[in-house]
């Protein structure tokens, strides 16, 4: 049984920060199955962000696989698509799953012939079922039927999932088996990149705005999704999932401590929303620096104390600070605080050593030019502490699934335009949120400024190392900003 799993290459939000992330999902999926089957499944995971789409068709070509499995965002659907064809035209079972597919699974299933199935939300149990039946031999409609998390197409319908299950306690989770990924070519790019040997991993899922309702393993799917779509969550998040699940502290720190030991990992992006801050015990990796999530408002004295202590001295924190103005953080669904409560906490940081990477978004519902020129300033502001050492800014992606991406489906116009669509022009969707939600501004106006203040930046920072980074637009637009990536090399 030989089955192909596939990242694909990004197409329409550029962002290279790709460089030091692994498809952990896909990672995920090839552990437990491989778990279960053993040698008699071949694996392979294709990531698009260390291949090009075309070295991706000529792997799909030679490989020759059974079954072929793809992770896209709403940034590579295009590719997924592209091949997902060639797939099937070959004779594969097409599955997908992931974030956006799970969010625009009945589409997917009407629109596009050759995909087979899309797996909603977490997909282990889901997939190994479905091998457990191509082994056996099963075929059509067969595979899929009655599976939780598995949407399909029969001749008369399209048939979406009764149940959904996910594992409440991540500790049933196996770990990622990261041999499974192409680690030496990894490993040239993060050190090529200035990262060093560094790492992604997983410490838990969801985030503590979703935390309202504790997991269990079983749903009913409409139950589920009901509960999905009633929490409040930051107006932008394309997320889906409930709840807040960490890992034990016992099981991160013995991941950590392999990735240190086994494959000399130095560097760890920890990719949990929110960094859990209940746990105190040292991981006892003092050469090694972290980069967690953390929100602002929780950058408070006590737990930055608690983070080291767990951590050691060399942290990292990634905040999505996305506005000064406290209006427009509150539309965002985010917490009330202003300028003068960031210094407050860049200073905080700046005593005790710690990194700031912080990320912002304009044309966020509401935004006007007085709250993005707030914003610009704080930015301005920003750099001039050493501490922070990247700053991100991003045009709003409206993605399918977060409460913005609903707000514009209310319209009318809105809904018969992109109510159908299972691929997302990322630059016109915003466009057109921008003009029914945040009329003073442009597309156009919001990258000028972008540019300006990194204009600004760079000319007062020549001799920094402080990264300048843009996400959530096309490459022609990304050359009229100069983005200052030094971790592009
Ligand atoms: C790390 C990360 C990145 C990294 C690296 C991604 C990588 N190489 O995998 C970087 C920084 C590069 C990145 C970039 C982008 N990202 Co990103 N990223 C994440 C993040 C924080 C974690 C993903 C992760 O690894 N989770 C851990 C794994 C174990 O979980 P998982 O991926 O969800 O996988 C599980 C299920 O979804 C499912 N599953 C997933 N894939 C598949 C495939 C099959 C076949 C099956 C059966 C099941 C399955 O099973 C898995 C195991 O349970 C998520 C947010 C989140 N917490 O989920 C956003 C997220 C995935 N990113 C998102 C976006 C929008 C982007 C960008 C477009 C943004 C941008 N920067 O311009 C780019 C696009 C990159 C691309 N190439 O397409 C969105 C996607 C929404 C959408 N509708 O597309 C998310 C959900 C964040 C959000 N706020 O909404 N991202």
């Amino acid at each position: 049984m030989k089955v192909l799993l596939i990242y694909p290459e990004v197409q329409s939000s550029v962002t290279n920060t790709a460089t030091y992330s692994l498809p952990l999902g896909l990672g995920a999926i090839a552990t437990y199955c491989h778990q279960i089957f053993g040698n008699e499944m071949e694996v392979k995971i294709l990531d698009g962000s260390m291949m090009v789409h075309h070295e991706q068709e000529m792997v799909l070509k030679e490989y020759q696989p059974d079954i072929v499995g793809f992770s896209p965002t709403i940034a590579s659907m295009g590719n997924a698509y592209s091949l997902a064809k060639q797939a099937k035209e070959a004779g594969a079972l097409v599955v997908f799953g992931g974030v956006n597919a799970t969010n625009l699974w009945h589409l997917m299933l009407a629109n596009r012939p050759f995909i087979d199935a899309v797996i909603l939300f977490e997909g282990e149990e889901a997939m190994v079922e479905i091998l457990r039946r191509w082994r056996a031999g099963f075929n059509g409609e067969k595979i899929f039927s009655n599976i939780a998390n598995v949407a399909y197409r029969t001749h008369e319908a399209i048939v979406g999932p009764s149940k959904i299950r996910v594992f409440a306690n991540l500790d049933e989770l196996p770990d990622i088996d990261y041999s499974l990924f192409d680690l030496p070519h990894y490993f040239e790019q993060t050190e090529a990149r200035g990262f060093g040997r560094a790492m992604s991993y997983y410490a838990g899922k969801g985030c503590t705005k979703r935390s309202c309702c504790r997991v269990v393993n079983e749903y009913a799917a409409a139950d589920y999704s009901q509960q999905v779509q009633a929490m409040k969550t930051c107006s932008f998040c394309g997320r889906n999932e409930l709840g807040f699940r960490t890992l034990s502290a016992d099981r991160e720190t013995a991941l950590l401590r392999r990735l240190h030991d086994e494959q000399g990992v130095h560097g760890f992006f920890n990719i949990q929303d929110t960094v859990n801050l209940n746990c105190e015990d040292p991981i006892g990796i003092e050469d090694s620096w972290f980069r967690v999530f953390i929100g602002a408002e929780s950058i408070t004295p006590p737990n930055i104390q608690r983070l080291k202590r767990r951590y050691g001295q060399h942290l990292i924190f990634q905040t999505g600070i996305e506005s000064a103005d406290p209006r427009i953080r509150r539309m965002m669904g985010k917490k009330e605080i202003d300028e003068a409560d960031i210094f407050t906490k860049v200073e905080l940081l700046a005593r005790d050593n710690i990194q700031l990477h912080a990320s912002f978004i304009f044309g966020g519902c509401g935004e006007t030019i007085t709250s993005m020129t707030t914003t610009s300033r704080m930015i301005r502001r920003l750099a001039d502490y050493p501490n922070v050492t990247w700053i991100l800014i991003s045009p709003q992606i409206i993605l399918p699934g977060s409460p913005d991406h609903y707000k514009l489906l209310e319209k009318e116009a809105m809904q018969d335009k992109w109510g159908n669509k299972d691929l997302i022009d990322i630059t016109e969707i915003n466009q057109d949120f921008l003009r029914f939600f945040a009329p003073e501004l442009t597309r156009r106006k919001i990258l000028e400024t972008i540019g300006s203040i990194f204009a600004d930046i760079r000319a007062k920072t020549p001799d920094r190392r402080l990264v300048l980074d843009i996400k959530g637009v096309v490459p022609e637009e990304e050359k009229t900003i100069a983005p200052r990536r030094y971790y592009c090399g």
